[in-house]
């Protein structure tokens, strides 16, 4: 296709790469989405697109890749020489990474530093974005009453968040070093209907809708007292395109300035629910506990109001709504 930009996005069919697709196939682009073969199929985010009678199949294309593969990522830069590419694969479950640290950092550490290597060699001109994450600040007390800055100091506490450090360090590496158009979103959390259901806030939208339609009596939960800056997948992946549209690489939080505990979210659901008290129904399991916790995470995005022109757009409470409104159509249809 001639004329319109090409990006490559990995973890296409995740929450937010199936948002990033639906915002550059808006925009004009041709997108190349990456996902990783798998025995059950996981492209249910992602399957409107393709079916859809307005995107062609030259406009969104699909390729298997895995984040262990240097080779296929090689194979696809030299094919496509993209404008843009994407990188927001990742094993993204923190508790999971306890579990699994060689291999959640092996993906995210490893499989981020052979796209910047590949980039360097066969696509230099390929502008690079790199999905950080606020786990990175872990439990460092280095934030004013605005949160978390770019230049704040991180102290990671879980396998996920220093593989996740390990990239964004490199990333950083690659652009000073070999002058790589490379930016890191430092994205707080964000959610959206499409969260993948072993999330907190999608767990608990998800149960309230069974408990509301006589599914299910009781949800399991771990620490209600961390808090967490959330905000809408939706509005987070027009900064990560907005990101490369600046002159330079740069690194930038992406958060609403916001802050609230799990207990407050649970509180929001099951009032919108028309539940009453969530303490009816939820029991703390022990089990659900991390071996570390990350007790509280507010993020101060100035940097990208003022160079991006980025604002978020939804509230904790209506995300809340919107998540439990999607889950209670899903769940009842
Ligand atoms: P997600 O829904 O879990 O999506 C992750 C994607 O990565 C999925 O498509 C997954 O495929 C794919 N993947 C996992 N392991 C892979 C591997 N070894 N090789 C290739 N693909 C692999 O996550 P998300 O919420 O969209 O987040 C996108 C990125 O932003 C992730 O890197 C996450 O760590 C980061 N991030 C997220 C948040 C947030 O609050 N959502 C905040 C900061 C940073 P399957 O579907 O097959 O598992
Ligand atoms: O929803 P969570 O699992 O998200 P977490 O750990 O903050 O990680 C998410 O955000 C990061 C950005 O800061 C991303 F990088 C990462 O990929 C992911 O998207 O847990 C949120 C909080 C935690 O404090 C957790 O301990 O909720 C607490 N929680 C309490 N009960 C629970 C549960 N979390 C989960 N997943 N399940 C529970 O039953």
């Amino acid at each position: 296709m001639s004329g319109c930009k090409t990006a490559i996005i990995t973890g296409v069919n995740g929450q937010d790469g199936s948002y990033l697709a639906e915002l550059l196939l808006s925009k004009g682009y041709r997108v190349i989405g990456l996902k990783r073969r798998t025995s059950t199929i996981n492209t249910g985010r992602i399957d409107h697109i393709y079916i859809s009678d307005k995107v062609s199949q030259a406009q969104f294309k699909l390729h298997y890749y895995d984040l262990s593969d240097g080779s296929a990522v090689c194979n696809l830069l030299s094919k496509y020489q993209p404008d843009e590419f994407y990188n927001l694969a990742a094993q993204s479950h923190v508790a999971v990474s306890f579990e699994i640290p060689e291999y959640t950092s092996d993906g995210i550490a490893g499989g981020t530093l052979k796209i910047l290597d590949a980039i360097k060699n066969i696509s230099p001109k390929t502008r690079f974005y790199q999905a950080s994450s606020s786990e990175m600040f872990g439990d460092s007390t280095d934030y004013g009453s605005n949160g978390y800055t770019e230049e704040s100091r991180m102290l990671p506490v879980s396998p996920y968040a220093v593989a996740k450090l390990h990239a964004h360090h490199m990333t950083r590496v690659y652009r000073q070093a070999y002058g790589i158009h490379a930016s890191s979103g430092i994205l707080f959390n964000h959610e959206s209907p499409r969260r993948g259901e072993t999330f907190v806030t999608r767990k608990i939208t998800m149960a309230a809708a069974r408990i509301k339609l006589g599914l299910q009596s009781k949800l399991l939960l771990g620490n209600l007292d961390a808090k967490r800056d959330w905000g809408f997948a939706g509005d987070y992946v027009e900064a990560m395109w907005m990101m490369l549209q600046q002159p330079i690489g740069d690194d930038y939080v992406v958060s609403t300035g916001k802050t609230y505990s799990v207990r407050e979210f649970l509180e929001v659901v099951f009032d919108h629910a028309g539940l009453g008290s969530y303490e009816k129904y939820v029991e703390i399991d022990p089990r659900l506990f991390r071996p570390n916790e990350v007790p509280y995470l507010l993020g101060d995005s100035t940097k990208s109001r003022k160079l991006l022109g980025w604002e978020p757009k939804t509230s904790m409470a209506d995300l809340a709504r919107m998540m439990y409104d999607g889950d209670l159509q899903l769940i009842g249809a």
